[in-house]
């Protein structure tokens, strides 16, 4: 998204997710995204956008006044329940063979217990989401705290997006709009990058 935003030409390339060990090579720790720069590889979302954000149009001063905190406490508490409610259809994404859905589902569900289980307990899940969505509409303006979008929109935006996944699921109207203004000022075409290594082999 941020890429997308700045202009920034960039190739990508996209991994296993059971491939341990091409990040841990790159970075020490199975995580990503990394990005390799001339001068370093880093594996931390905003510290490769405040590399990559020279001029700042991402407002990265809103995020320090707000309080990485508070922003962070937003994605806790809406993470919790997207990712409830989103990891038994994001594990059939076209993503994933049967080994590396294997290992997704393994790896979450030790936290999260099995996913026919959390399937079942959608509404109660949902039950959850409701007021936290309720209470972010109630931020934008129509962006996060501001009438410009901001960093702090890329990471809510990017946790709230994932629900577009979850069969039959509603977003409010003002919602919708949000997201898919995101999505236009960031050209956001999800996983154009993973259906064009597709093609080419
Ligand atoms: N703080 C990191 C978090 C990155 C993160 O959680 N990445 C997930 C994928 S979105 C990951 O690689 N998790 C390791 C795993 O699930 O095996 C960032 O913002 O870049």
């Amino acid at each position: 998204m941020a890429l997308g935003f700045l202009q920034l030409p960039y190739a990508s390339t996209v991994l296993r997710y059971d491939d341990e060990i091409t990040p841990v090579k790159l970075t020490g720790k199975k995580m990503l995204p990394i990005m390799k720069f001339p001068d370093s590889t880093i594996n931390e979302s905003l510290d490769i956008i405040k590399k990559l954000d020279t001029k700042n149009q991402l407002s990265f001063n809103f995020l320090e006044k707000i309080g990485q905190a508070a922003v962070d406490e937003w994605l806790t508490k809406l993470g919790s329940p997207i990712h409830n409610l989103c990891m038994p259809y994001w594990v059939w994404s076209p993503e994933f063979d049967s080994q590396s859905r294997q290992y997704f589902e393994n790896k979450k569900s030790a936290k999260r217990g099995p996913f026919a289980k959390l399937a079942q307990q959608r509404p109660q899940f949902e039950a959850e989401l409701g007021p936290l969505l309720k209470e972010l509409e109630a931020e934008l303006e129509p962006f996060f705290q501001s009438s410009t979008v901001t960093i702090v929109d890329l990471m809510i935006g990017a946790h709230v997006w994932g629900l577009y996944v979850l069969p039959e699921f509603r977003f409010s109207d003002k919602l919708h709009t949000y997201l898919q203004n995101l999505k236009q000022l960031c050209a956001f075409n999800y996983h154009a990058d993973f259906w064009r290594q597709k093609d080419m082999k």
